[in-house]
């Protein structure tokens, strides 16, 4: 993590004394604090204990409001480097020298559901990062999308609404499938591109470290001279952008509500530090409006393939923080955080989120004193005029007025040296009116951009998205409102929504759009292709043949993947050698979806091992019905024919690699060979595979 703001952090950590003994707010020794002072032993408590009463109290205020929106959600530190000066674009002091750290704090989020809501709903996830540079700081808060849902923040009280719980019950928690929702999606066009993405895979990441994040609005960069170039944020993770299945998803919830941010803590933990590309987009001001859409419509993107996303910098991080409240839950970030050199548009959601950041920190937080808690503290020097308030920290001396004489002027203005912020001089000229402009009237191109981009398995799986969502629905109006919007995005894909959901097939047809953009499809976001950090559960029973399992450790090791020996109970099973192999955990204690491949080992083949064990087969049905790699040694491949899937039984050309469906087989005894090996690490950095034949039960 970088240095200052770890240095200037040390500073605030509470160093609770540990040698001497407990003693009350006042520091005040206390000798006893598991009796409260009573009037005899079976008497009433005394309203003249202090320590009782201070204790409970304190007890009592321990919380704070949650976020309105994104309440759930994990943070961690870490640190941004450019690649080279983006001098030409920006005077931003942290994009200018390759050799120059800037610290960070990034939080990620889910917004629907309160914060102890569980980790993998469908849902956007947020990705919000305060960078303290030198200049001060600067919070990009963006989210794994890059549209939105609305184009006016005036109408982000109405979708949020619309989205969180109903009023009338509170249900559904971190749940988008209600007829709130799909009311104002069906009355609300604009919704559409951002539902499209909603309902795609990108809505259930199967990490925050394997997730895009977009700065969604149109900013502006400033560079030295004054000029302005239009700019997009966008970050890519050096792991590939990956997503889980939505049956694998919901079961989540259940075997491990906390499955994001987990694994965010594990892997910065075992020095696994996720790793992001910025990336921008520019757009020269006198392009404004080269496009077919409006570069200040947060619910419209800029295709890669019209103007390339250009990389700038990485970011690192390294460092998980050390008090989930002080710092996660603590943390303000606001839009309006901006250093020199980077500026706002017109955009008129961007323009309401200016407002509202600071607006909801002074209820969530006490007061207008946040930016002292340490998480939130610039590196750079802080001298204002701003005094006193709730949770004021600091005993300030000195004139709290300008100008002034008596402090000698100081604070005084900055010099024309250009270190100040100055904001961008864009002229504009208008009447005041309420009116959105026509430029922003097109609902419909970008999401069958987005539709026609997808691969087959996606649009399959968008399909199914829109059937739960809108199959949850009681109002059959809605639904069928439904429908007529999604036929203006495609017709195929209407139709097949209707049919799953009780309603006529649609009456309108699309206009023709067959625009598209590969970068929108998971396939083309694989990432550095590494198997770094994926889980591999080995199954084991009795008679397990260990050198099998061994071999298969090392080599899934040396790439960075995790390997875990899974067996009904704990402790050690007996190795085909006669030897104990020492279990990683007990399969009753985890399940399939907490992992990201099975891999059967053999042993003898008269040994029932892992096939009779239930927990062990269902195991392997889930892992093989959620696409993912599914490997077999020995007599294991056995197993797996155990299964019934059609296309799955043991044939003679089965026996080697089935790399195209994930399910790699070698029946030879021993150690794995360099062919399976090869074949299993690449099904594996393929993440999932799709289309392979139902299996029974
Ligand atoms: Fe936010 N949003 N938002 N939002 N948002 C908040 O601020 C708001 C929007 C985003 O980890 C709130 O501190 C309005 C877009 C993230 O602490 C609140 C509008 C994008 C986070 C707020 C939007 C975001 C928030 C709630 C429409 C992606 C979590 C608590 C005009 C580019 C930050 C808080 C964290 C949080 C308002 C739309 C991202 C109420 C009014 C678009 C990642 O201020």
């Amino acid at each position: 993590m970088g240095g200052r703001k770890q240095e200037q952090r040390d500073r605030f950590r509470a160093d609770d004394p540990t040698a001497g003994p407990l003693t009350t707010d006042q520091g005040v020794t206390v000798d006893h604090t598991d009796d409260s002072l009573a009037a005899g032993e079976r008497g009433p408590t005394l309203m003249e204990d202090f320590h009782f009463r201070e204790k409970l109290t304190h007890f009592d205020h321990e919380r704070i409001p949650e976020r309105v929106v994104h309440a759930r959600g994990a943070g961690a530190y870490g640190y941004f480097e450019p690649y080279e000066s983006c001098a030409e674009f920006t005077r931003a002091g942290f994009l200018q020298d390759p050799s120059v750290r800037t610290p960070v704090f990034v939080r990620f989020s889910t917004v629907q559901g309160p914060r102890g809501s569980a980790d993998t709903v469908r849902d956007v996830r947020g990705f919000a990062t305060k960078f303290y540079t030198s200049e001060g700081n600067y919070d990009l808060v963006g989210n794994n999308f890059p549209v939105f849902f609305i184009q006016d923040g005036i109408k982000f009280p109405d979708f949020v609404h619309a989205v969180k719980p109903e009023p009338h019950n509170d249900i559904p928690t971190g749940a988008s499938a209600h007829d709130t929702l799909w009311d104002f999606v069906s009355l609300q066009p604009e919704t559409l591109h951002a539902i499209m993405w909603l309902m795609s895979d990108r809505a259930i990441p199967r990490s925050y470290r394997m997730m895009q994040g977009f700065g969604v609005h149109t900013f502006r960069f400033v560079n030295a001279e004054g000029r302005g170039t239009f700019v997009k944020f966008h970050w890519k993770p050096k792991l590939g952008t990956h997503s889980l299945v939505w049956d694998e998803a919901q079961e989540c919830q259940g075997r491990d509500p906390d499955f994001n941010r987990r694994d965010l803590w594990d892997a910065i933990e075992a020095g696994e530090y996720p790793e992001w590309e910025l990336g921008v987009q520019l757009v020269a001001e006198e392009d404004e409006f080269a496009f077919d859409f409006d570069l200040l419509d947060a619910t419209k993107i800029i295709p890669e393939e019209l103007v390339p996303v250009r990389p700038i910098g990485r970011m690192v991080l390294d460092r998980n923080p050390e008090n989930f409240f002080a710092e996660t839950e603590q943390v303000a970030f606001h839009t309006a955080n901006v250093v020199p050199g980077i500026d706002f548009t017109n955009d008129p959601l961007l323009q309401a989120r200016n407002f509202s950041y600071l607006d909801t920190q002074l209820i969530r937080l006490g007061g207008p004193n946040f930016a002292q808690l340490p998480v939130n503290r610039p590196v750079a020097d802080v001298r204002t005029n701003q005094r006193d308030g709730y949770h004021q920290g600091a005993i300030h001396g000195g004139t709290n007025y300008f100008p002034n004489s008596l402090g000698g002027g100081c604070p005084a203005h900055a010099g024309v040296d250009g270190s100040a912020y100055t904001h961008y001089a864009e002229r504009v000229d208008g009447a005041k009116i309420r009116r959105r402009s026509a430029s922003f009237q097109d609902h419909y191109s970008q999401p069958a951009m987005f539709w026609n981009s997808m691969a087959d398995w996606e649009q399959e799986h968008i399909v199914s998205a829109f059937r739960f969502e809108l199959g949850k629905v009681g109002s059959k109006t809605i639904r069928a409102r439904t429908v007529e919007h999604l036929a203006q995005v495609n017709t195929d894909l209407a139709t097949r929504v209707a049919r799953g959901i009780g309603v006529a097939d649609p009456s309108g047809t699309q206009a023709a759009d067959k625009q598209s953009s590969p970068a929108l499809s998971l396939r083309e976001q694989r990432g550095d292709g590494s198997i770094r950090t994926r889980q591999i559960a080995v199954l084991v029973a009795d008679g397990v043949d260990t050198e099998q399992i061994t071999s298969v450790r090392d080599a899934l090791t040396a790439g960075g993947a995790i390997v875990e020996a899974l067996a009904p109970a704990d402790g050690t099973v007996d190795g085909a050698d006669g030897e104990p192999f020492e279990v990683d955990r007990a399969l009753p204690t985890v399940a399939s979806v907490l992992y990201d491949a099975v891999l059967l080992p053999g042993g003898p083949a008269d040994t029932p091992g892992t096939a009779a064990d239930p927990d062990a087969m269902r195991f392997v049905r889930d892992a093989y019905r959620h696409g993912k790699p599914v490997g077999a040694l020995g007599s294991g491949v056995g197993v797996i024919s155990a299964l019934g899937p059609e296309g799955v039984r043991v044939s003679a050309e089965f026996h080697r690699t089935v790399a195209d469906r994930g399910v790699v087989t070698d029946t030879s005894p021993g150690p794995a060979s360099e062919e399976f090996l090869t074949a299993f690490t690449t099904a594996l950095s393929a993440h999932r595979h799709w289309g392979r034949p139902p299996v029974h039960g």
